[in-house]
C-alpha cells in the first residue's frame, strides 16, 4: 500500500474551491496523517522541569500577583511539543506548580475536570474538599474529583507549594470544561482519609454504603511510603515496587481519567518499563533518579518533574547505591482502558 495517497494540490483548483464552499474535504491526501502506520503521531515531547528553576519564579509570582487577583497562583508545566500556550503536558495531562503564602485563601469552586495535588514543600496548608479539611504534607496526595467543591487555605508560617495534576486538556478538548464559584464551605469532621487509611481493611457496610463516589480524598505519604517499603522487604524479587492510588470501596482507579501511582526504586536499581500507549508523568518525591525515554536522558532531583510520551519504553535508574528513591507517577491508563485503546508493547 502506498504511503503517498496524493496531494491536495494535485486536484484542480476549481474542484477544491467547490469542495471548500460546501464544507467538504477529500480524505485521501490526509488519510496517512490521521492514521499513520503502526505508531501514532505524538506531539508530547519528553520534557523535564527542574524544581530549582520553578521555585524562585513561583515565589516571585507571589510578590507580583496577589492571590485575590490570581485565584490560583500557578505556573503551568507546559510541553513545548504541544505549544506552550496550550498549557498541556500530554494529550490529557495538565501540570501546574501552585504557591500559597501564609494566611492566603484560594476561594471555593468546583469544575468538571478532575484534579489531584501532590504536596511538594511546606507545612500548615490544607485543601477543603467536599467539606473535609485535608491537611497538606510533603508527598500527600489530595483528590479534587470532578464536581466536588474545593478551596485552599494556609495557617502555617512558610510558603507551601504543590503540584496540580488535572485532566483539563482532555476535558477542554471535549468542550466540557467549566467551573462554578461557591461560598466558603462548612467544614465537616474528617481529614479526607475518612475511615479508609489502612490497607487491607475497609469499613463493613452493614446498614448502608457510604454513597460517596469518592470516599477517600487524601492519601497520606507516610502510608503510601510504608506500603512500598513493606512490599520491597516482603518480595525481594519483585521488579516493579509500585502502588496504585485506588478508590478503597471499589478497588478502581481513584479518578476516572488519569491514574496515580507511587513507585520505589531500590538502592542502585534500574527498572525498564515497557512501551505502553498512555503518556506518563514522573515526579521525584525522595532521592534522585535518571529517566531515559526516546533519546532523552533526565536527572530528576528531589521535586523535579518530567513527562514521557506514550508508546515509548522508559528506563528509571536510582542514582543512589544505598538509599531507595521514591517517585509519584500520573498517566492516562484509566482513560485508555475505558476507550479500549490501552496497549503494552513487549
Ligand atoms: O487549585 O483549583 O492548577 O482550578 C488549575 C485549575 C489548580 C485549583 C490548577 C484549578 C486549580
Amino acid at each position: 500500500m502506498s504511503n503517498d495517497l496524493g496531494r491536495l494540490e494535485d486536484l484542480p483548483i476549481d474542484y477544491r474551491d467547490q469542495l471548500t464552499s460546501e464544507n467538504l474535504v477529500p480524505l485521501w491526501p490526509s488519510l496517512r496523517g490521521v492514521l499513520p502506520p503502526h505508531v501514532p503521531t505524538r506531539k508530547t515531547q519528553p520534557t523535564h522541569w527542574a524544581y530549582q528553576a520553578i521555585k524562585p519564579l513561583l515565589l516571585r509570582a507571589g510578590d507580583l500577583t496577589p492571590i485575590e487577583k490570581a485565584e490560583r497562583r500557578v505556573l503551568v508545566l507546559a510541553n513545548p511539543g504541544h505549544g506552550l500556550e496550550k498549557m498541556q503536558a500530554s494529550a490529557a495531562i495538565y501540570l501546574g506548580m501552585q504557591l500559597l503564602l501564609p494566611g492566603e485563601w484560594a476561594p471555593s469552586h468546583r469544575h468538571t475536570p478532575n484534579a489531584v495535588r501532590m504536596i511538594v514543600e511546606g507545612e500548615g496548608a490544607y485543601t477543603t474538599v467536599d467539606g473535609q479539611k485535608c491537611p497538606m504534607s510533603r508527598g500527600d496526595l489530595i483528590l479534587t474529583p470532578t464536581g466536588l467543591w474545593h478551596e485552599h487555605g494556609h495557617d502555617g508560617t512558610d510558603p507551601v507549594i504543590w503540584l496540580d495534576v488535572l485532566d483539563l486538556p482532555l476535558v477542554y478538548y471535549m468542550e466540557t470544561s467549566y467551573h462554578v464559584n461557591g461560598e466558603r464551605q462548612q467544614v465537616q469532621p474528617g481529614r479526607g482519609e475518612r475511615a479508609y487509611g489502612r490497607g487491607g481493611v475497609v469499613p463493613t457496610q452493614v446498614f448502608q454504603r457510604s454513597g460517596k463516589r469518592y470516599p477517600m480524598l487524601r492519601y497520606p505519604w507516610v502510608e503510601a511510603r510504608a506500603a512500598l517499603e513493606a512490599m520491597a522487604a516482603d518480595e525481594p524479587a519483585l521488579e516493579c515496587v509500585q502502588v496504585t492510588y485506588v478508590n478503597p470501596e471499589t478497588g478502581e482507579d481513584a479518578e476516572n481519567i488519569l491514574g496515580y501511582y507511587a513507585l520505589m526504586l531500590r538502592p542502585g536499581q534500574t527498572l525498564k518499563l515497557p512501551a505502553r500507549s498512555p503518556a506518563c508523568v514522573f515526579h521525584q518525591i525522595e532521592g534522585r533518579a535518571q529517566v531515559q525515554v526516546s533519546g532523552s536522558d533526565f536527572t530528576l532531583e528531589a521535586a523535579d518533574t518530567c513527562c514521557a510520551p506514550g508508546y515509548e519504553a522508559v528506563t528509571l535508574r536510582n542514582l543512589s547505591a544505598d538509599q531507595p528513591a521514591f517517585l509519584f507517577m500520573a498517566d492516562e491508563s484509566p482513560l485508555h482502558r475505558k476507550l479500549g485503546v490501552y496497549e503494552v508493547r513487549a
